[in-house]
């Protein structure tokens, strides 16, 4: 899904992105083409107006334009809003810990909501499997009264997962179902019921009726409402009168597999402020997974993860800093000071790798294994050995001082000449690599591409 969405804003971010001076238009054109790709994809009229107002705002600061890579910032300005706009992460590892349930002593329950065909009855497995690879011990139960085949579906998807199912052919009280589920429950040590209801092809006043009277028996822990994601907005108007009928507490959002434009997963938070807890993401048990923000929006934009690199690396070097770098680097002034500062930066800057990984085009070229640590340990020391000036001025490093070098450092004077070499070399290429991140194109196709 997104393919579409993530195009349009993946060329224009691109666009603003390998800039090195970015002008108020420049963020103009770019919003702009990121809003009418958002409204291709059905997101809600209200909830675009927003994004766009707080990312220009944002966008047009201090900060932005007068940074050395103000259309890196731009991105990860567009990444935030994006997550705050899809709402919290959902339950990390767990199911349960997404969910208000209640200690094992206490049976808790979740009621299922939704309209016919939005993946109800799928999305109950999917969840009680879940549940019980987590430990729990949940059980099923046939609330959709209104069509047999519904209860025989859930009774065939609980024995795949081997997880127990109450039904009661030719039942007609819903809330008489469920309490005979809970009688059984309370024998059978079920820790959490989960009720799949009844649906109807569109929202009507007998199906809101039986469904309140369930709800106010049952009184339900999680009141989860089943969207199909490629209804787009009619997810949204779905959500807002079910949870003023009966009460939300969360969202599942099915078919997130399917060929969708993905608006509903960018309104529905907005607009109902109910959180998206999970997602379903194909017809097996095994297709569920927790809602991650911060995931589709990466998804949406297909910028590898430009937005942790720059937080990271802000962390690190800050902005002055950098642009006196790429100074040096372009006039060869970089001298092996400046590599020792650099080695303790990237120490500081944890994995080489998760560093690598976050550049987009880079993912998966390097492997930490081609990274040899302790060659870089070594020429910290080696570096630390020298004094200021030695390290200021590499030229001035002789015989004598390369064999002092090798005796304070522990290492051989062949190893110490071997790192100036090495220096030399990599200053060389430094300068080639700090003229072309002057002309991002060369250094993009350098890196294979954007993605
Ligand atoms: N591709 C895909 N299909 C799904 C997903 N969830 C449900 N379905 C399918 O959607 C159809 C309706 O699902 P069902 O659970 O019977 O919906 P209910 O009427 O709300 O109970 C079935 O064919 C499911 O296999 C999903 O996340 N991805
Ligand atoms: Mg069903």
């Amino acid at each position: 899904m997104f393919d579409k969405l993530t195009q349009k804003v993946s060329d224009a971010l691109r666009f603003v992105a390998g800039k090195s001076t970015i002008t108020e238009k420049n963020i103009d054109d770019a919003v702009d083409t990121i809003k009418m790709a958002l409204l291709e994809a059905d997101v809600n009229l209200r909830v675009v107006r927003r994004f766009v107002n707080s990312t220009i705002e944002e966008a047009k600061g201090e900060k932005v334009l007068r940074a050395v890579d103000p259309g890196q910032q731009f991105v990860k300005i567009v990444h935030d809003k994006l997550v705050s706009f899809l709402g919290e992460t959902g339950p990390e590892g767990a199911a349960a810990q997404g969910l208000k349930l209640r200690g094992p002593d206490v049976i808790s329950t979740v009621l299922m909501l939704g309209l016919q065909g939005s993946g109800k009855t799928t999305s109950s497995a999917k969840l009680a499997l879940r549940l019980k690879k987590e430990g729990r011990k949940p059980l099923l139960v046939a609330c959709d009264l209104v069509r047999p085949a519904a209860m025989e579906q859930l009774a065939v998807l609980a024995g795949q997962i081997g997880v127990p199912v109450h039904k009661e052919d030719g039942a007609t009280d819903s809330v008489k179902v469920y309490r005979n589920a809970m009688t059984w429950a309370k024998q059978n040590l079920i820790d959490t019921v989960i009720i799949d209801t009844t649906g109807r092809l569109q929202i009507d006043e007998p199906m809101m009726q039986e469904l309140s009277r369930l709800k106010d028996d049952a009184q339900p822990d999680e009141m989860l409402l089943v969207a199909d994601a490629m209804t787009g907005q009619s997810a949204v108007d779905i959500a807002k009168t079910f949870d003023e009928k009966i009460g939300l507490t969360g969202v599942i959002l099915t078919k997130f597999d399917s060929d969708t434009r993905g608006g509903a997963a960018l309104s529905l938070k907005t607009i109902t402020g109910k959180p998206l807890k999970f997602v379903g993401t194909g017809e097996k048990p095994e297709d569920f997974e927790p809602f991650h923000p911060d995931r589709i929006a990466g998804r949406i934009l297909g910028m590898g993860d430009v937005v942790s690199l720059v937080e990271k690396a802000q962390e690190v070097i800050d902005q002055k800093e950098a642009l006196e770098l790429q100074k040096k680097m372009e006039k060869e002034n970089f001298t092996l000071e400046d590599w020792l500062d650099q080695l303790r930066a990237v120490k500081k800057m944890g994995s080489l790798q998760s560093m690598l990984e976050m550049i987009p085009g880079m993912q998966g070229q390097i492997s930490e294994d081609d990274i040899d640590k302790a060659d870089l340990k070594r020429q910290e020391v080696i570096l630390s050995s020298m004094t200021r000036k030695e390290r200021a001025n590499h030229l001035i490093i002789g015989p004598t001082r390369r064999s002092r070098i090798a005796r304070g450092s522990g290492t051989s004077v062949a190893e110490v000449a071997r790192l100036i070499k090495k220096f030399e070399k990599m200053r060389g290429m430094m300068k080639k690599m700090a003229k072309m991140g002057r002309n991002p194109a060369a250094m993009q196709q350098m890196m294979g591409g954007m993605r």
